[in-house]
């Protein structure tokens, strides 16, 4: 019977080893190599013409967007391509001229395919027409988009309440997409909008709401050209945003100096080639002028040591803090000076673990400078204390007045092209009165006002059967949640599961009862409807909306853009009886825009302010205004220092990104900065933790977590000898992600614990 009907799905597909290769990491991140790694890549995907004709127009002002990260597009748009070598990587995936054809789940099921890697699932290419994976069945099969709708609507009558629904998001959807959809949880009666956020800078934005007002950054992209100290702390960008590399650049031509704080020593901060110039052919240079390798998850000890340094100089000579801009705008002053008094400096020097040398030169430099921006990603925000990391450098920023200021301020470095875009226009599982208000006013139905589910939630409510469908815009919720294991059983537990999709992935695979798997255009592509080429908008990371226009042939004509879709969707559950006309909402984006305008926050005249470079949404941290906060000030926060108690056999494991990968889309086993090809199940570890633990190079071992009693194991992993702190490991997301607990998670912001995971390692052989 269908009912105990179980697919025998795999959650880790194929473990065995590949002919590793180890060589010395390439330090010098980007230049030549970098431009010809991109274009090997793209002709191999997607042929030469094809390639060059799209690498030209992306990041282009009448361009499309790169579908790879959210760093913004110099105001003045470089002549040559404004693309890194990751762009590229990402176009060419999406836009690969490989297929899957009709008749290829005929010959495959879904049990078979989920042996192999996500690196073979991936090479599979684009997902060219509409499937379902009916109950009892171990194959997909094509099911035409009208009937799709009915499927999905039928289930929707069926819940017991609209929280029976869950509506995940990724970060690639347009403004336009990510509005309808939220707007249809919210209509459906739900404010379940769990999102990939969720589990990126979900703590930078709670972290900056508190102390700043505004769950965003504060700098535009030329601030970062003129400061005169940045600091890049918990952040990968020579791999992860390329074309921040540059802007770095910038800042050290006019005298600027760069501080890195990570366990690790990144290519691309040590040494950078900028394709971009000429001169970056011949020159490599080291961007940080020094390097802090801080033990993992201890930048709070590291920055309080700094802070009291400063403090210490500011007591002999008064102009190490700006205490004009403390007096006007600042809350909490003489608090924090108390509380660091506290603390004991050789007890905070032992546990950052960096050299006293090295964090002189760090204070001395802060002490003399005030243009200081902090850039920072998942290093930070991905630990118990993820959101009291981010305040702490907040500390720091606000002592020197290098808030609101030009050249100074917060950098987080946003993940997915338009992460920051869907919060805006409205995705998000907390309830936000105003933005309430709004819709009632402007949608003219009156949405839930009970919080919906986060990611975390998420996983807890499918895991316990309380939820019946879900539904994913994008992504790959499997493989990117945590407690991988967990997190399979709650999808298998969903009587529908929808995934609007490009390409194949895990979570197509391990699926609800019914599963739907719906393609749609990438942002390379095409939309072209009635005849009428259709663009879009996004927001980047520092609040700047743009237009992003398609240009590329979509590789079916079965494809539908994700407003087409969601609209279509709404259109059949609500039989047009609704408020809103979804039907016209998918055909004309014009009128998307005009609602987005009315609705969500800062957005206005959009359809003529987002073209050339776009207008940038308001900012209260620009304008220096903190009315919002307690005493209309910001607010300096005290944070403790996180005690990990590791027993004499733990390390602490961060779970970071390989350079030949974008989050869990896998393009190639290789990751030349850190010198290590064709594997990617590696554990780098210090030589002498090596030697301590008795452990030689390339020997395979099981990591295991033990969070509440419960073991969790990712098997056979290769160590390899690496400069990382004694006590500390590094391995790759997401097949790691087996030992993140699923229950673990940032105060307050519940983002997993993925980079300070306590394990224990065991030799198989
Ligand atoms: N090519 C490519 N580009 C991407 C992505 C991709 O997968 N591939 N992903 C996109 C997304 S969604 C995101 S969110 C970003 C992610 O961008 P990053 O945050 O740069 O990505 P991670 O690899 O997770 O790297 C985290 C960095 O933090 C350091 N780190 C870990 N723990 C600590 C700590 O406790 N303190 C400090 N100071 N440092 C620490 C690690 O050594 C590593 O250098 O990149 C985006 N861009
Ligand atoms: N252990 C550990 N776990 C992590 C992290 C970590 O550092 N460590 N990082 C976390 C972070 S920062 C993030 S952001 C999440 C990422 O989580 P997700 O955003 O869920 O994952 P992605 O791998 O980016 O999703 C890739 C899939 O998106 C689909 N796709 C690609 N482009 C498009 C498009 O234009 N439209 C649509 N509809 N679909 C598209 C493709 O089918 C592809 O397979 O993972 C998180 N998980
Ligand atoms: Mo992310």
């Amino acid at each position: 019977m269908a009912s105990d009907f179980h697919r025998n799905v795999s959650i880790r597909g194929n473990q065995d080893f590949s002919e590793i290769k180890l060589k010395d990491p390439i330090r010098v991140a980007a230049g030549a190599l970098g431009v010809k790694e991109a274009l090997r890549h793209s002709f191999k995907e997607m042929g030469v013409v094809r390639s060059m004709t799209a690498l030209l127009d992306m990041n282009q002002q009448d361009g499309f967007s790169c579908p790879s990260c959210a760093w913004p597009d110099p105001e003045k748009p470089s002549k040559v391509a404004e693309y890194c070598e990751n762009g590229a990587k990402a176009l060419a995936d999406e836009a690969t001229t490989s297929h899957i054809e009709a008749d290829f789940f005929k010959t495959h099921s879904v049990e078979e395919l989920s042996q192999l890697s996500d690196y073979d699932l991936n090479k599979f290419g684009r997902i060219i027409e509409p499937l379902v994976l009916k109950a009892g069945s171990i194959h997909y099969e094509p099911i035409t988009w009208k009937d799709a709708y009915q499927l999905m609507a039928q289930e929707f009558r069926k819940l017991n309440s609209p929280d029976e629904a869950i509506f995940y998001t990724s970060g690639r959807s347009s403004n336009e997409a990510a509005f309808l959809y939220g707007m249809f949880a919210r209509a459906l009666g739900t404010n379940n909008m769990p999102d990939c956020s969720n589990m990126c800078h979900e703590s930078s934005g709670v972290a900056l709401g508190e102390t700043l007002g505004i769950g965003k950054g504060s700098i535009k992209l030329e601030d970062l050209y003129e400061a005169e100290v940045v600091i890049v702390a918990g952040q990968n960008p020579g791999t992860n945003h390329p074309r921040m590399l540059s802007a770095l650049e910038k800042c050290k031509q006019n005298g600027g100096k760069v501080i890195s704080i990570n366990p690790l020593k990144e290519s691309g901060l040590i040494n950078f080639k900028n394709p971009q110039h000429l001169k970056g052919w011949v020159s490599g240079e080291d961007i940080a002028d020094v390097h802090l390798p801080v033990r993992i998850n201890q930048d709070i000890p590291l920055i309080k040591l700094i802070l009291i340094k400063l403090a210490t100089l500011d007591a002999i000579n008064e102009n190490v803090f700006d205490h004009k801009f403390l007096d006007q705008y600042v809350d909490g002053y003489q608090e924090l000076i108390d509380d660091l008094k506290k603390h004991d400096e050789k007890a905070l020097l032992e546990q950052c673990g960096v050299a006293k040398e090295d964090i002189a030169i760090v204070v001395e430099l802060l002490a003399k400078k005030s243009k200081i921006v902090v850039c920072w990603a998942m290093g930070l925000t991905q630990h118990k204390n993820g959101v009291e990391n981010i305040r702490e450098y907040v500390n720091l920023l606000l002592l020197k007045g290098a808030i609101g200021k030009p050249n100074s301020g917060t950098c987080p470095v946003r993940g997915h092209s338009n992460v920051q875009g869907d919060r805006s226009v409205g995705i998000m599982h907390f309830v936000d009165k105003e933005l309430n208000k709004r819709i009632e006013k402007y949608l003219g139905f009156v949405p839930p006002s009970k919080e919906g589910y986060d990611t975390v939630e998420a996983m807890k409510a499918m895991h316990e059967g309380k939820a019946k469908v879900f539904m994913c815009l994008g992504g790959n919720f499997l493989m990117a949640a945590s407690d991988t294991e967990y997190t399979a059983k709650g999808l298998e537990n969903c009587e529908l599961t929808i995934q609007v999709s490009t390409k194949l992935n895990r979570t197509h695979l391990v699926t609800g009862k019914t599963a739907l798997l719906l393609p749609t255009y990438g942002r390379s592509e095409k939309d072209l409807k009635n005849g009428k080429l259709r663009h879009i908008t996004v927001e980047n990371s520092m609040g700047q909306v743009r237009q992003s226009r398609g240009l590329l042939k979509p590789p079916s004509e079965q494809i539908k853009s994700e407003p087409d879709i969601i609209a279509e969707m709404a259109d059949t559950f609500f039989e047009g009886k609704h408020a809103m006309d979804w039907k016209a909402l998918g055909e004309n984006y014009e009128l998307i825009r005009e609602k987005i305008d009315q609705v969500a926050k800062g957005f206005q005249d959009t359809e003529q302010r987002s073209k050339g470079a776009g207008y940038y949404l308001p900012n209260n941290v620009r304008e220096l205004d903190f009315t919002k906060l307690p005493n209309g000030k910001a607010q300096l926060t005290i944070n403790c220092i996180p005690n990990h108690e590791l027993k004499i056999d733990e390390y602490m494991l961060m779970t970071i990104r390989s350079h030949d990968q974008f989050n869990t889309t896998i393009y190639g086993l290789d990751d030349r900065y850190r010198g290590v090809y064709n594997e990617r199940r590696v554990l780098f570890m210090n030589p002498e933790d090596m030697t301590a633990g008795g452990f030689k190079k390339l020997d395979v071992v099981d990591i295991s977590s033990s969070y509440d009693g419960k073991l969790r194991t990712a098997h056979k992993f290769k160590i390899i000898p690496y400069s990382i702190p004694r006590g500390d490991l590094a391995a790759y997301f997401p097949e790691t992600n087996v030992l993140v607990p699923h229950n673990h998670f940032a105060d307050r912001s519940k983002t997993p614990i993925s980079k300070s995971i306590k394990v224990t390692i065991v030799k198989i052989y």
